[in-house]
């Protein structure tokens, strides 16, 4: 840890130290990090200080089974409560919406900085999970971790990493996963559980293989409503699977486009191997991580014009 947050891992101890009551939250459709990181973190301070309330806002049933459930929270508890919310970049995207009427807000993520928000905030982008910077903080305070708490920060680690594959993967991300493994993870276990896999969810990569377009190193797929109606997935679980189309040959960014069957509007997820596709994102009115990024769109014919910009843009590199 370097040294500007040493200073904020300790301003945030002493904040953590001096509340009764502790929300922590993460984004809306929540992924393993954001699961791994708000369960973890929230599990591991119950362990250590156990006099303490501290409640976990997260969805009621979590598609990944390996996770436990939020907790109701009232209204009257968010206001006196530390609020900590973890890998989310922006204050809309929060699960939450009341978490602006914590008592003190601490923002603690790995996504490029997009938006300032909270009393504290600890953005370090050069983690690829925020499970990770948990893990640093938590061994900077010196806690003790269970080795429930540890297999919930090991499952954020690896979908985040894509199972140790992604850029930034290196190093400091395989010593934290040896240290969690010290613990008691072992990760077999722990990936039997997160990564079971539904009929109709191969039945769909088997869909994505056969009807994907690749095109000069561009390669996506347009997931219409009908079709996550037929295989009966969630857009979510449809486009968490993007990265099905990143061992193709000679691929430079590949995407998927899925649309909402309840807004209509269209999710889109961008991931390239060396092009920054946050600029993409940005362009359409999206953000996200250098190599790792997403929009949503109102309608097909953005989409459309998506593809032609992505398309005019590999063909002019
Ligand atoms: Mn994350």
């Amino acid at each position: 840890m370097n040294i500007s947050n040493a200073l904020l891992a300790k301003q945030i101890f002493e904040q953590i130290k001096a509340s009764d009551k502790i929300v922590v939250c993460s984004h809306v459709k929540p992924d393993g990090d954001a699961f791994g990181s708000s369960f973890g973190l929230a599990y591991i301070l119950r362990d250590n200080f156990p006099q303490k309330n501290i409640l976990v806002s997260s969805v009621e049933h979590a598609h990944i089974r390996f996770f436990p459930s939020g907790d109701f929270i009232t209204d009257e508890f968010m206001s006196q409560s530390l609020v900590i919310i973890v890998d989310t970049a922006s204050g809309i995207r929060v699960y939450d919406q009341r978490w602006s009427q914590g008592k003190f807000i601490i923002k603690i993520d790995h996504h490029p900085l997009f938006e300032s928000f909270g009393d504290i905030e600890l953005v370090n982008d050069s983690y690829p999970s925020c499970c990770e910077i948990i893990i640093d903080l938590i061994r900077e305070w010196e806690l003790k971790i269970s080795q429930k708490s540890a297999e919930y920060l090991f499952a954020g680690l690896t979908t985040d990493t894509g199972r140790f594959r992604f850029p930034g993967v290196g190093k400091a991300t395989f010593e934290r996963a040896s240290f969690l493994c010290s613990l008691g993870v072992h990760p077999s276990d722990v990936y039997d559980s997160i990564y079971q896999e539904k009929a109709s969810v191969l039945r769909f990569r088997g869909w994505v293989s056969s009807n994907f377009v690749n095109n000069n190193g561009f390669a996506y797929v347009k997931v219409k409503k009908d079709i996550t109606f037929h295989y009966g997935i969630s857009p979510e679980q449809a486009n968490s699977m993007v990265n099905l189309l990143s061992d193709l040959e000679d691929v430079k960014i590949w995407t998927f486009f899925c649309e909402d069957p309840v807004s209509g509007q269209i999710k889109v997820e961008f991931r390239s191997c060396s092009i920054a596709v946050n600029e993409i994102a940005r362009k359409f009115g999206g953000w996200g991580h250098r190599l790792a990024s997403g929009t949503v769109v109102e309608n097909w014919k953005v989409v459309d014009s998506i593809i032609e910009y992505i398309n005019e843009m590999l063909k002019s590199s």
